[in-house]
């Protein structure tokens, strides 16, 4: 019988008010994922009618996966700080606790579409302005064929399936190690005559003369999940409309670098690592280049060239 989510947690020697919080958030997710399941029944497809701090429509399951999540964290008593994608400013709970950002649904394009979407978390003591170095735990909680919840505390990467019978996420992938060098690239290559780095361009047909093929969902949990497992290279990079890239750092590019670099891969800005930024705003975005060490390595190499 594969390992129950909370007692994997009691095997992991970390504290109970950690054990506590991850167990909110898998509660929360398993609630989340069971109005995606059902969304076209509930009546929460499409438009919330409104545009959230970053200027960008809210669908109806982004507000509810928030308020799912913002009300089991605030309730939980282990809380300080609570920061989401959804939300202009960072909501103080208490004096000290962990710190939480999340981003409750990622992926909004692919809501209506019935297409993988997900939910981010990264987890620091105190605050979450802090480099990705020093997160205590993050993860992610994947809506696709499968629930997926992949995490890493720091010691290595695993995976549990939510069993639709038991309502339990069960370990079903105890040491997700990512391979060295894989066959795919995930890019929105539509932006390619927007991007900043003519460089980039160099690399992408360099994979493309190396036999590469192109795979890219366009929620960023389905493409890091892919990525994680079969190995190759993620990139969302910096482009005339978006001068730092489109993923937030606090919610997206630094929980899953986390994950990536604890399965032994990398993670970039394309200047430095994504896991050394020094957060200066909360909704502040990056460029992300993860992945494979080979394809990482490789990108980097291009982009330093003249
Ligand atoms: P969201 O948090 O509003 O859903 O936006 C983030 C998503 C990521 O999941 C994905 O990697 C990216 O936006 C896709 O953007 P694009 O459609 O520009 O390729
Ligand atoms: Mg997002």
């Amino acid at each position: 019988m594969a390992v129950p989510f909370t007692a994997y947690l009691f095997q992991q020697g970390i504290d109970d008010e950690l054990i506590l919080l991850l167990n909110e958030i898998a509660s929360a997710t398993k609630e989340i994922a069971g109005k995606v399941r059902k969304a076209g029944l509930l009546g929460v497809l499409g438009s919330a009618g409104k545009t959230n701090v970053q200027g960008e429509e809210v669908q109806k399951l982004d507000e509810l996966a928030n308020e799912i999540l913002l009300e089991n964290l605030k309730n939980c008593g282990k809380v300080c700080q609570l920061t989401s994608e959804e939300v202009e400013d960072c909501l103080i709970v208490s004096e000290s606790g962990y710190s939480v950002a999340f981003d409750p649904l990622d992926g909004s394009s692919n809501i209506d579409v019935n297409v993988s979407i997900g939910t981010i978390f990264s987890i620091h003591r105190d605050s979450v302005m802090r480099r990705g170095r020093e997160q205590v735990a993050a993860g992610y909680v994947i809506y696709g064929p499968s629930t997926m919840l992949v995490m890493s505390l720091g010691n290595g990467v695993v995976g549990f399936t939510l069993d639709p019978e038991s309502g339990n996420f069960l370990l079903s992938h105890p040491e997700i190690r990512m391979p060295e060098k894989g066959k795919i690239y995930s890019i929105n290559e539509a932006n390619r005559d927007k991007w900043t780095s003519g460089r980039l361009r160099k690399f992408i047909d360099f994979l493309k003369e190396n036999k590469y093929t192109q795979r890219y969902v366009g929620s960023m949990v389905a493409d890091v999940h892919r990525t994680l497992l079969k190995g190759g290279i993620f990139i969302y990079p910096a482009d005339r409309k978006n001068t730092n890239g489109k993923l937030r750092l606090l919610y997206e590019a630094k929980p899953m670098a986390f994950l990536v670099e604890q399965a032994g891969g990398l993670s970039s800005t394309g200047s430095e690592d994504i896991l050394d930024v020094v957060p200066k705003e909360l909704h502040q975005r990056v460029p992300v280049i993860l992945g494979s060490r080979w394809e990482v390595e490789k990108c980097l190499e291009f982009m330093k060239e003249n």
